[in-house]
């Protein structure tokens, strides 16, 4: 039987980004019973499409509408793609959908989802992305950061919080791996501000334009020396390639459940390397579910910079999942599996959950 749950837990802080301030994950859960085996998958979408222009209603909508009459447990991922290559869009839906089926596949076969994958490496290399705050706060966050040992350190910049933080956060700690975010907050007008970003030698500048603008993130990158970095204008393996052949990008944030599911990540993996793109797994505040999908796909081998997959200790006072996740020198080994390799606190589940039902027998 599969069945979905929405979610709503509180988030430890509250997440600023240039296109809002979260205070909730709010969470659409996917688990597929047979027998006594459950397999599990996330949608990374939230409640409003400000991110991209899906959202939970329109998940919940697109799985039973149009997915759910495609999905067989029996269905290899790559198969269940061919099956709704017709439907259009909407590649957070299917991600999720998609990536319940390599649960299933994996805990079929009694393995870990990362050694499913292949090319593991058994430990993915982590950064942390912090959330606007005030410069004092977001400071503290970054020596903190650096003191837990975080492999690479990621702020969140929008028009007229830029320069200063960063010139702020280069004048304390140097030399640091530093990257900035800007989530589409920025247009071809901000070009002057952008060109001022190049002083602070960030490890790359993620999305600084909108998704649709792939032809100015083009232009951005001959005007500026940092690596430009899409994360919401790749959706797909097509709009990877689209960006790589129009040279819009140097560095892809991959999110398996914003491209379609984990075999599109893993293609769009192999045209990165091919290209000499650099790329890393990233994250949407996942509770433990899509937080172990994540990590093991950034334990494999072409993941070639640290990712934004923080424990879930960060995030939550308490997780949907029994077990969490913990980091060690900046490194977090993925679960043992089989699958994904959680289980549900079935208790908390219920007392967070919003609406719940049945999508097939
Ligand atoms: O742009 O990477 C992003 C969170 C929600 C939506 C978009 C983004 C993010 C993050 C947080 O940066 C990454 C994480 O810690 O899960
Ligand atoms: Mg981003």
């Amino acid at each position: 039987m599969l069945t979905y749950n929405k979610i709503s837990i509180p988030l430890l802080k509250p997440f600023r980004t240039s296109f809002g301030t979260q205070l909730t994950r709010d969470a659409i859960i996917l688990s597929y019973r047979e027998g006594e085996n459950r397999s599990f998958a996330e949608a990374v979408t939230d409640e409003a499409p400000l991110y991209g222009y899906e959202d939970n209603f329109t998940v919940i909508h697109v799985i039973k509408n149009h997915l759910a009459s495609f999905f067989s447990p029996d269905l290899e991922p790559y198969k269940f793609n061919e099956k709704i290559s017709g439907i259009r869009g909407h590649n957070m839906a299917k991600g999720a959908m998609e990536m319940l089926l390599w649960d299933i596949n994996a805990k079929r076969e009694g393995k870990a989802l990362h050694e499913f994958l292949g090319k593991s490496k058994g430990y993915a290399d982590v950064g942390i992305s912090i959330g606007m705050s005030s410069l004092e706060e977001e400071l503290k966050m970054v020596g903190e950061s650096l003191k837990a040992g975080y492999k690479r350190i990621k702020v969140k910049i929008e028009r007229g919080y830029d320069v200063e933080l960063l010139s702020a956060i280069r004048k304390n700690y140097g030399d640091i791996p530093l990257s900035a975010d800007a989530n589409q907050g920025y247009s071809r007008n901000d070009m002057k501000t952008l060109k001022k970003i190049d002083q602070f030698n960030l490890l790359y500048l993620e999305q600084p334009l909108s998704l649709e603008d792939l032809n100015g993130h083009s232009i951005l990158r001959k005007e500026m020396k940092t690596p430009i970095c899409l994360d919401e204008s790749i959706d797909s393996l097509r709009s990877a390639t689209n960006a790589i052949e129009s040279g819009a990008v140097d560095v892809i944030n991959i999110k398996p459940g914003r491209v379609g599911g984990l075999q599109n990540s893993l293609d769009i993996m192999e045209i990165a390397k091919e290209n000499g793109i650099k790329v890393w797994i990233g994250g949407m505040l996942e509770t433990g579910i899509g937080r172990s999908f994540n990590i093991s796909l950034a334990s494999n081998s072409l993941v070639t910079m640290p990712g934004d997959t923080s424990p879930n200790s960060r995030y939550f006072r308490k997780d949907i999942t029994r077990e969490t996740f913990d980091m060690k020198n900046g490194t977090i080994v993925p679960m043992k599996g089989p699958g994904i390799g959680v289980t549900l606190d079935y208790e908390f589940l219920n007392s967070v959950e919003v609406e719940g039902g049945k999508i097939l027998d």
